[in-house]
């Protein structure tokens, strides 16, 4: 029995290079529930990892989980939100009818029919009006199921017609999907979770996996403390566990200042070509682009490096000799580039550095351009954010014609005389008042977005009707005009793609509760009362079930990139999940992409035509097509240029945001787990040892952190980071759990996003919650250490006494080590 709140990753399984990952079954259940009666297949939900598990069933309601043995993505391992957070929320304050205000403003319970009536009335009065389909806004999620998706996408697309449907995902790996369309024609990731049984050297970008993908970081140290271990090079700000395991292993940890990714990308790419550490063969037969990339990358010495990032010009040296000189390179990239200062040309410079160098399509040699969210990855496949279904390219007509076919309607009636509206202009189309209806689904926008002040000025405007969909009241839900419960996970069944491509099936575990309804059934419903229809006059969708959806999905991929067509709800049962693409005469999947050299790029495949780096100008089909990409994949590059938003005399640190280990998002499930609850009770401020002393605080006295946009307070963690940064987590919202506090509006808050600023990539349109500048006062002394934990980056620089992190006797779980091949 460990206690996996105070040892994160659990016991290790060490192995050497090319050996298969052991197996080690992680198994918790509420202590006093006894034995489960039965066992339903799942994989969890709160990371993009999605690890395959088994939901224990006792009395109707779910009482704990168990890693899959047989899986190939957790060989049967969970970290500590899966463990302690996938379930326990069931049992608690859900909304269990759907809501709708009343004369005096209140929300009151209320019938579905009430509800939906209410819903379909204001759609189709809006849809009266001269500007149609573009009043309706629809805002959804990296955390619903594929098939709820796809049916969004239809009713979005051929159902309304309205180009204004995108995710929050557009805050997560948007990034991810824009630097693979630059690079290598579409979305879809290039390199799998085997290549760290095979790798030489691992190049985390931004990335803090020990807290945010705690299964694959315990595969990374099953390597680590292994023979022949491969050499780690971490690029965070914070002395992560990540950049701990870099400097352990030989490697080394970069801490840039926030916002300067591009400048070092472009000094390591520059040091690979000047050491003259390139596979001219695969550059010449596979890439387009280098001598412009040589040309764009040569002011980018070390020594300017050092300057621009605050960071050694020997590690920028040392960082691109382990790149250039190791036999097997795998590179993960996430928040900290896509969140950061020119997001997709710094993400791009990985994919180049890997394109130099001929390091993709073999064991070992992988790029992982993140995800965030669980199903964030069928949110870009299903077009139900920016992009069309099957990564179809929305001004190629052909591509509009298939889906017009599959869907049988009017290609005119699916709106591609533009790009797909992205969020963050969504937001702004409400806040100009021509977005009239809003659907906000699985997700909460009142503590995620950037700007909250500004978020809820926008959810309280007159004129804008605002749906929410969720298992919780959340902030959001509390402004919306109508509120309509929805069945979580283990309540409803579906499919969902996974970082690595790999596809898992979530059989029903329990009921919803009260009149609780899956996203599918809603999303259906309305479709059945809107009376959408094809061009013949029949109805538009008539699905009732999820496999009906997946089979309609399936077809929509045949022959594209994200191949399905030999996958099915039984296949995906009672194995490990499949990752694709997986067509009819390859159902096993595809574990590596690329092999062949050849890439996506031919213009009546592509994805997407691309951008400019630098600017985000698109390019057009024509100047595409003379490139004559023809399968070859593109080097680009961009100079860099400073954030929007830097330390000045009034504002003089720079504030970064992000993750701990015990937390999800904004809470609504991790919160009410108690194990999660006590291991990170509450909101703090992570400052550097010199920033802490030159400001007069010590460990545990409140702090002030004000941006121009608004201010936190909250109890000082001082940390390791590097000095004049400040980080402060996400994760705490107001009102959303019994027992918090609340400030919502009034004086200062603890949710980071109070303060954040509403700017965003100019290729990937993701938000730049990574960057801007603050001012730190100290307000009053603590009573005691702040609530960070300490078992994480966001341990004390100095130990004595700061309580230690740790779960106690309802915390155990137990793991069955399994030697051999498992
Ligand atoms: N425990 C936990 N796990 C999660 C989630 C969660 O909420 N909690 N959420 C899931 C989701 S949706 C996502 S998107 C992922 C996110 O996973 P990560 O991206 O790993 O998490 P973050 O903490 O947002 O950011 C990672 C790191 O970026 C660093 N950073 C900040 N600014 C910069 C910069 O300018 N340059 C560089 N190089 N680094 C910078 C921060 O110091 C931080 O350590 O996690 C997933 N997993
Ligand atoms: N400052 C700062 N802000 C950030 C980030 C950061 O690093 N820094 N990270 C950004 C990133 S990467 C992300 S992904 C976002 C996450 O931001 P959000 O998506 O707003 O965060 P969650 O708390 O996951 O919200 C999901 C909601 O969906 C509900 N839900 C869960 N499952 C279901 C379901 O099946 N159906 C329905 N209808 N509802 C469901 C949950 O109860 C919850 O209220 O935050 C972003 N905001
Ligand atoms: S690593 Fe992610 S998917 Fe796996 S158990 Fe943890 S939260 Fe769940
Ligand atoms: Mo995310």
């Amino acid at each position: 029995m460990t206690d996996r709140i105070a040892d994160v990753w659990g016991t290790r399984t060490p192995h050497g290079r090319d050996e298969p990952w052991p197996v080690r079954i992680d198994t918790h259940l509420d202590p006093g529930s006894g034995e489960p009666d039965r066992w339903v297949q799942s994989a969890c939900v709160l990371c993009s990892n999605g690890c395959a598990c088994d939901i224990a069933v006792k009395d109707g309601r779910m009482v704990g989980v168990r890693g899959r043995a047989v899986d190939v993505v957790n060989r049967g391992r969970l970290g500590p939100k899966g463990l302690y957070g996938s379930w326990q929320w069931d049992r608690s304050d859900r909304l269990t009818r759907p809501l709708v205000r009343d004369g005096s403003g209140e929300l009151v319970e209320t019938d579905w029919d009430t509800a939906m009536g209410r819903v379909v009335a204001e759609s189709q009065r809006l849809l009266a009006t001269e500007a149609g389909a573009l009043t309706h806004g629809f805002y959804t999620s990296g955390q619903l199921f594929l098939e709820e998706y796809y049916a969004l996408g239809v009713i979005g697309k051929a159902g309304l017609g309205t180009p204004h449907m995108d995710g929050n995902t557009r805050l997560c790996t948007a990034t991810a999907a824009a630097a693979m369309k630059e690079s290598f024609g579409s979305d879809g990731q290039p390199g799998s979770y085997t290549d760290i049984e095979a790798t030489d050297a691992i190049f985390l970008y931004g990335h803090n996996m020990a807290e945010t993908q705690t299964v694959l970081w315990m595969r990374v140290l099953d390597r680590i403390e292994g023979v022949d271990p491969p050499v780690v090079v971490a690029v965070d700000p914070r002395t992560t566990k990540v950049a701990e395991a870099a400097v352990a292993t030989g490697g080394v940890h970069l801490a840039p200042l926030p916002g300067t990714n591009q400048a070092l990308m472009n000094g390591l790419v520059r040091e690979v070509l000047h050491r003259g550490w390139v596979d001219e063969e695969y550059v010449a037969a596979h890439t387009l682009g280098l001598d412009e990339l040589a040309r764009e990358v040569e002011p980018y010495t070390p020594e300017h490096v050092a300057e621009v990032c605050g960071v050694p010009a020997a590690d920028v040296r040392r960082a691109a000799e382990v790149f250039g000189t190791s036999g097997r390179v795998l590179s993960t990239v996430l928040q900290g580039f896509y969140q950061s200062n020119q997001a997709t040309a710094a993400a791009c410079q990985v994919n180049n550095l890997h394109l130099l160098r001929g390091l993709l399509g073999r064991p070992g040699c992988g790029v992982l351009q993140m995800n965030g969210q669980p199903t964030a990855q069928n949110t870009r496949e299903c077009g139900a954010d920016g992009d069309l279904p099957g990564f179809r390219n929305w001004d190629n007509a052909e591509h509009i014609q298939e889906l017009a076919d599959l869907w049988n309607v009017d290609p005119l009636v699916i709106p591609h005389w533009s790009p797909p509206t992205h969020a963050m202009q969504i937001w702004r189309y409400c806040e100009q008042g021509s977005i009239r209806f809003l659907w906000i689904s699985a997700t909460n926008p009142a503590v995620s977005l950037p700007e909250l002040a500004r978020v809820r000025r926008i959810l309280q405007r007159e004129g804008l009707f605002v749906v929410v969909q969720d298992g919780f009241l959340t902030e959001t839900a509390r402004f919306a005009d109508v509120v309509l419960p929805a069945a979580l996970w283990g309540e409803k069944q579906g499919t969902f793609t996974n970082v690595n491509r790999t596809v898992h099936l979530s059989d029903k575990a329990v009921e919803p509760p009260g009149e609780a309804r899956s996203d599918l059934d809603i999303f259906l419903d309305y479709a059945r009362r809107m009376g959408f229809r094809d061009k013949d006059g029949a109805p538009l969708v008539t699905w009732t079930s999820p496999e009906e959806v997946f089979e309609a999905w399936r077809e929509c991929t045949r022959g594209r990139p994200c191949d399905y067509t030999g996958l099915s709800y039984d296949r995906l049962r009672g194995g490990s999940g499949i990752p694709w693409p997986a067509p009819a005469e390859r159902p096993e999947g595809t574990d590596r992409l690329y092999a062949d050299g050849v890439f996506p790029t031919a213009p009546d495949v592509c994805e997407s035509y691309g951008h400019d780096l630098l600017t985000g100008g698109a390019i057009g089909e024509q100047t595409y097509r003379a490139k004559r990409p023809d399968g070859r994949a593109f080097l680009k590059g961009a100079p860099y240029v400073p954030p929007p938003e830097s330390p000045s005399e009034e504002f003089p640190f720079a504030l970064t945001t992000g993750r701990t280990v015990y937390h999800f998002h904004t809470r609504t499930k991790t919160g009410r787990s108690r194990q999660l609850r006590r291991a990170a009770p509450g909101a703090w401020v992570e400052l550097s040892v010199g920033d802490a002393q030159r400001l007069g605080v010590e460990e545990g006295d409140v702090v002030r952190v004000a941006s121009p946009r608004g201010s936190v307070e909250a109890p000082a963690r001082v940390g390791r980071g590097r000095d004049g940064v400040a980080f402060v987590p996400f994760h705490f919202g107001y009102w959303d759990l019994p027992g918090d506090g609340s400030s919502p509006g009034g004086g200062p808050g603890r949710a980071a996003n109070e303060m954040t600023l509403t700017e965003w990539d100019p290729v990937s349109k993701q938000p730049l919650f990574k960057v801007g500048a603050v001012s730190i006062t100290r307000v009053r002394p603590g009573t005691g250490a702040s609530p960070a934990p300490t078992t994480t980056a966001s341990a004390p620089a100095r130990p004595d006494g700061v309580p230690r992190t740790v779960g106690g006797p309802d915390a155990r779980v137990d793991e069955d080590v399994r030697t051999g091949r498992g």
